[in-house]
C-alpha cells in the first residue's frame, strides 16, 4: 500500500511538473509580457548608427559576433571540398525539360571522410541557371518519385511508416516528400533545385561523434567547445560548401542562388545567408525559434525548450538564455538584418503558433530599417498582413492559411520573389 502510494506521488509529480512546464508557453497574444528589442541601429555602446559605413564596417560585424559566439557558434576551421564525384548526368529529366545531375563533395582530414550527396535539377531552357538550394530532411529521393535519385547511406530517424529502418533509408521512401518540392513547376518557371540530405552533413540527434564536427577536435576533444557550432551551424556551413561546388558548375548562375529551409532547415538557411554574402537571396519557411522569430516575444517555442528539445542544435552558450531570453544581446531581427541588402523572403503558416508568425512578422519589419538605411525598401507593410496576402518589397513576408510545411502555395511566392530580384 505504501508502495503504491509512493509510486502514485511519483506520477503526481512528473505529471505536475510536465504541465508546468507546458503553461511556460504561449499561445495566446494577450499573454505576451512586456518585452523590449535591441533597435538594430543603435550600437552596443549606444551610439545611433546614420551612416551605411557605420552600418557595414561596424555593427554587422560586431551582430555577427554575439550571434556566433552566443547562439549558433563559430566554425572551428577551414575544410574545402576534397573531392567532387560526379554519379550521373542526364539530359533526359523530367520528361526531358531538365538535366539531372547527381554528385557526391567528398571532405576529408586525416583517417576521416564525409560525403554529400548532392542532387541538382536545371532547366534546359536556360545557359546558366538561377538556382533554389535547399537542405532536405528525409534524403534526396523522398524529393521526387524519380526512381533514378541515389539513396543516401547516411543515418536517418526510423520511421517503419516510409520504410526507414535500421536508421537506413529503402525504396519505400521514394517520393514520398513530393509535395513539399514542386521541381516541374520550379524548372518551368527557368529556376534548378540543388539539394542535399542534411542529414549527409551531421545526422539530426544529440550526437558530436559523428557528422561534420569531429573533423576539428583537437587532442581528446569529443564535443564542440562551449562557443562552437552545434547542428544548425554544421548545417549551414554545409550550405556554403554546396555553394564553393555551384560556383564551378557552368550549367548554374552562382551569382542568382537563393538559399531556401523550412523549420530547423530554416534557421540554417538563414545563418547560412547571413554568413555567406555569395548567397543572392535568403528565404525562411517558417523556421521560428532561432530562425526567424523573436525570441524576445517569448510566445511559442522558447529558448528553454529549444535547447531541451534540441541540446545540439545550437551552441552550449545558448543555454545560458534558458528562461532569461531579456539578457540576449540581440534578437533575431537582427540576423535577418545581416542579410540586408540582398533579397530576404520570411514565410509563416497560421495554425504554425509554435513558430510564432507574429513574431517572424515583426523581426522582419524591424530589419527594414537597415535596408532603408541602405536605400532599400525593406518590407512593404507596417501591419501583418491577412492570411494568404504577401507582401514583396525587398523583404517579402507572407502568412499562409495550414499548419507548419513546405507547400506549393510558398513555392509559388518565392518564385515570384525570384523573377522580380533574381531574374
Ligand atoms: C520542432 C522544433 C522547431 C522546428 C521544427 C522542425 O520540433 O521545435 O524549432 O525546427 O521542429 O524543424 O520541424
Amino acid at each position: 500500500m505504501k508502495q503504491i502510494s509512493i509510486y502514485f506521488f511519483l506520477f503526481w509529480l512528473i505529471s505536475l511538473s510536465a504541465l508546468a512546464q507546458r503553461e511556460n508557453i504561449i499561445s495566446d497574444e494577450s499573454k505576451v509580457p512586456a518585452y523590449q528589442v535591441p533597435d538594430v541601429l543603435t550600437r552596443f555602446n549606444g551610439r545611433k548608427i546614420k551612416s551605411e559605413r557605420v552600418w557595414l564596417k561596424k555593427q554587422r560585424p560586431e551582430i555577427q559576433k554575439k550571434f556566433t559566439e552566443e547562439i549558433y557558434g563559430k566554425v572551428p576551421g577551414e575544410l574545402k571540398i576534397s573531392e567532387v564525384k560526379v554519379w550521373e548526368t542526364s539530359d533526359n529529366a523530367l520528361n526531358g525539360t531538365a538535366t539531372r545531375k547527381q554528385l557526391s563533395l567528398f571532405f576529408t582530414k586525416k583517417d576521416r571522410t564525409l560525403e554529400v550527396n548532392v542532387l541538382m535539377y536545371l532547366p534546359k531552357s536556360v545557359e546558366k541557371a538561377p538556382v533554389f538550394l535547399a537542405c532536405n530532411f528525409n534524403g534526396n529521393h523522398t524529393i521526387s518519385n524519380d526512381p533514378a535519385i541515389r539513396l543516401t547511406e547516411s543515418w536517418v530517424e526510423n520511421d517503419p511508416s516510409v520504410g526507414f529502418i535500421n536508421n537506413q533509408v529503402t525504396e519505400q521512401s521514394r517520393g514520398c516528400k513530393s509535395d513539399s518540392w514542386p521541381v516541374e513547376q520550379i524548372i518551368k518557371a527557368g529556376y534548378g533545385l540543388v539539394t542535399v540530405y542534411y542529414g549527409d552533413i551531421d545526422p539530426d540527434k544529440n550526437d558530436f561523434s559523428d557528422g561534420i564536427h569531429p573533423f576539428f577536435y583537437e587532442g581528446n576533444q569529443t564535443r564542440p567547445k562551449s562557443n562552437e557550432w552545434g547542428s544548425v551551424a554544421a548545417w549551414a556551413w554545409g550550405l556554403s560548401r554546396v555553394m564553393d561546388y555551384l560556383e564551378t558548375d557552368n550549367q548554374v548562375d552562382a551569382k542568382k542562388v537563393a538559399v531556401l529551409g523550412h523549420s530547423r532547415l530554416g534557421k540554417a538557411a538563414l545563418w547560412a545567408g547571413a554568413n555567406d554574402q555569395r548567397f543572392a537571396m535568403v528565404i525562411s519557411n517558417e523556421s521560428g525559434c532561432g530562425g526567424a522569430a523573436l525570441s524576445k516575444r517569448i510566445f511559442g517555442e522558447t529558448v528553454e525548450r529549444i535547447n531541451s528539445s534540441f541540446p545540439h542544435w545550437f551552441c552550449d552558450n545558448f543555454k545560458k538564455y534558458n528562461d532569461k531570453e531579456d539578457l540576449l544581446p540581440v534578437d533575431q531581427h537582427m540576423l535577418l538584418a545581416m542579410i540586408a541588402p540582398r533579397p530576404l523572403y520570411v514565410a509563416s503558416a497560421a495554425d504554425d503558433l509554435w513558430a510564432d508568425p507574429k513574431g517572424e512578422f515583426l523581426s522582419a519589419k524591424y530589419a527594414s530599417a537597415v535596408y532603408e538605411l541602405l536605400g532599400l525598401e525593406g518590407l512593404p507593410a507596417k501591419e501583418m498582413p491577412k492570411v494568404n496576402q504577401p507582401v514583396m518589397g525587398t523583404i517579402g513576408y507572407h502568412i499562409r492559411s495550414g499548419k507548419h510545411n513546405l507547400t506549393q502555395y510558398d513555392w509559388e511566392q518565392y518564385i515570384k520573389f525570384a523573377d522580380k530580384h533574381l531574374k
